[in-house]
């Protein structure tokens, strides 16, 4: 039986030889945030029993914990409804109780999520605490090629974001199954294009929960930062070479056209890539100790470790050694190419730099097991791009984007162990570290994307009117629509909307910044079906100019929203 480490070593050597050849990915518009109700109308919601109904109103996230965390989850679901996410909490105790017929707990909680899905119409889904209290569901991955072990029984949680068909079509005990050429199995029915956008807490007891809620709760009220993006890239070294340095740069030259960043790179033989410093565990934990806004993380690894040397003699970081970090204010989130960066149930790199009691980060994206380096790398590139090119307003969101991407869902296992093993730990709202846009390239890119874009003396104004991203079964009732203008001659944004037919529903037109919080409410009062409009003269609820930034222009009815974005500078 071949090591773990030795797997993954084994795996980023035959995508040396046959390299992935990435394709320029097509522009999509990106998902709902959700469906707000307005922050000031606290969710009643019904209480931790049956299934969801369309009587109980409209949600936009769920928390599915153990009886033993409620009390800790509860407080992250008030924080969430505060800022405007209406979000409702259930135990896997109740929905054990609610749904009998389920084959085993995990396809109870997808059961769950489906109604959730169909009657509240949420966007987002958290896994409030790791194995064993929730349980992630094992995809039989076959038909690997032979330097991997033949059979991979992959942890995802892709099985509860993807809503669609039956991931155990053929009623055996593999779920998750392609058809079989060979063997004459007939494979499952498993959905890989998500509905959800889903994050696990990797917490297990009181104590951790209430660390982590803590931490995700002051990364959810943390006020936008003017400041330049601080970014931390890390490369470590395979094969004798620094091989995972040219995916860094590539990284930075995205960042840097995206955003003002200053960005910090560890590599090993740092001595061939100028202005890099030398990768160590002491440069790595210092690297991580400044607190960066997002830090990436290419190089392999195993269970519990980050390699920053894979090739004998090993030089690999333990995860016990991320717990002691102590960057306080840092709010970061992490991607990881490196292997087996969120294996559930084990104190893995993720598990690490999330729980870790001072510093760390708030959340972490990577996979479960083994790595495909090409194909991981390219996951990371679409990744990047959906955050800082899309705009794509939460992790959870842009991870979803990534996934309908036609090139990462073909049916073929070496790219199902990317698309189905990147896990997200952490919460899958929190805003996407993706700085401020500059005025040059915020321009070019949303004017490519958008209806309309507008320049004017000190401000410009960019819009794209978003439409739900992906099918929903309530996708032919009327919709809220709005549109914005720049009105030249006063600076102020125009906002027009049209009311769908749900009278009675409040209306909430209010400017939110990137971090969530409420800049500004623009109306509010009890809608009626037909057109609106409302003007935002760019200031604050203090009547102050705001800084220079995006900008999102909710217009919110009952369950029902559309968001315009405004660039403003
Ligand atoms: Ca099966
Ligand atoms: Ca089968
Ligand atoms: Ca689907």
């Amino acid at each position: 039986m071949k090591s773990a480490l030795a797997r993954t070593l084994l795996a980023t050597w035959i995508c040396c030889a046959l390299p992935f050849v990435s394709q320029a990915s097509g522009r999509i518009e990106p998902a709902d945030t959700g469906d707000p109700a307005p922050a000031t109308a606290p969710d009643e919601g019904p209480g931790d029993v049956g299934k969801p109904a369309p009587a109980d109103g409209p949600a936009g996230m769920v928390i599915v914990t153990d009886a033993s965390l409620v009390a800790q989850f509860r407080r992250l679901a008030s924080t969430h409804e505060r800022l405007g996410l209406v979000t409702r909490l259930r135990t896997l105790q109740s929905i054990r109780d609610a749904y009998p017929a389920g084959r085993d707990d995990a396809e109870r909680i997808r059961l769950f999520l489906k109604d959730a899905r169909a009657n509240w119409g949420i966007e987002f889904a958290f896994m409030g605490g790791d194995e064993p209290l929730i349980p992630m569901r094992r995809a039989y991955v076959d038909q690997l090629p032979p330097v991997t072990d033949p059979v991979i029984l992959l942890p995802t949680d892709q099985y509860y974001a993807c809503l669609d068909g039956d991931w155990n079509a053929d009623g055996d005990d593999r779920w998750g199954e392609l058809p079989n050429m060979v063997t004459g199995d007939p494979g499952d029915d498993a959905d890989v294009v998500p509905e959800l956008c889903v994050g696990r807490a990797p917490v297990t007891t009181r104590q951790q929960a209430q660390e982590f809620v803590d931490k995700t709760v002051r990364t959810l009220e943390r006020s936008m930062s003017s400041d330049p993006l601080d970014v931390l890239l890390v490369a470590g070294a395979a094969l004798g070479t620094t091989f995972f340095a040219p995916q860094a740069e590539a990284a930075k030259a995205l960042i840097d056209s995206a955003t003002a960043a200053s960005i910090a790179r560890l590599y090993r033989y740092a001595a061939s890539w100028p202005g890099a410093e030398p990768l160590t565990e002491e440069s790595l934990l210092a690297g991580l100790e400044t607190g960066p806004e997002l830090s990436i993380l290419f190089g392999s690894g195993g269970p519990g470790t980050f390699a920053l040397e894979a090739n004998p003699p090993l030089i690999e970081v333990p995860a016990e050694d991320l717990l002691g970090l102590e960057n306080r204010d840092s709010f970061g989130h992490a991607v990881a190419l490196s292997a087996y960066t969120t294996q559930p149930g084990i104190l893995s790199i993720g598990a690490a730099l999330v729980q870790a009691r001072r510093g760390g980060s708030a959340s972490v994206l990577g996979p479960t097991d083994i790595e495909f380096v090409g194909v991981s790398n390219h996951y990371i590139e679409l990744y990047l791009e959906k955050g800082f090119v899309e705009h794509a307003a939460t992790v959870g969101e842009a991870m979803r984007a990534v996934l309908h991407e036609p090139d990462l869902v073909q049916p073929f296992s070496i790219l199902r162990l990317t698309a189905l093993g990147n896990t997200l730990l952490g919460d899958p709202a929190l805003p996407f570290p993706a700085g401020t846009a500059p005025p040059a390239a915020a321009f070019a890119k949303v004017s490519a994307s958008g209806p309309g874009a507008w320049l004017d003396a000190g401000v410009t104004t960019a819009l794209t009117a978003r439409r739900p991203a992906f099918s929903r079964p309530d996708a032919g009732r009327d919709r809220a629509r709005a549109s914005a203008r720049l009105d030249r001659a006063t600076g102020s944004l125009e906002i027009a909307f049209e009311r769908p037919r749900s009278a009675g529903s409040l209306l909430d037109v209010s400017v939110i910044d990137l971090s969530g919080r409420r800049v500004r409410q623009l109306d509010r009062a009890t809608a009626r079906a037909g057109t609106g409009s409302v003007s935002w003269d760019l200031r604050d609820a203090d009547g102050r100019r705001v800084r220079p930034g995006l900008y999102f222009v909710r217009v919110a009815t009952g369950g029902d929203q559309q968001v315009v974005r405004a660039v403003v500078w």
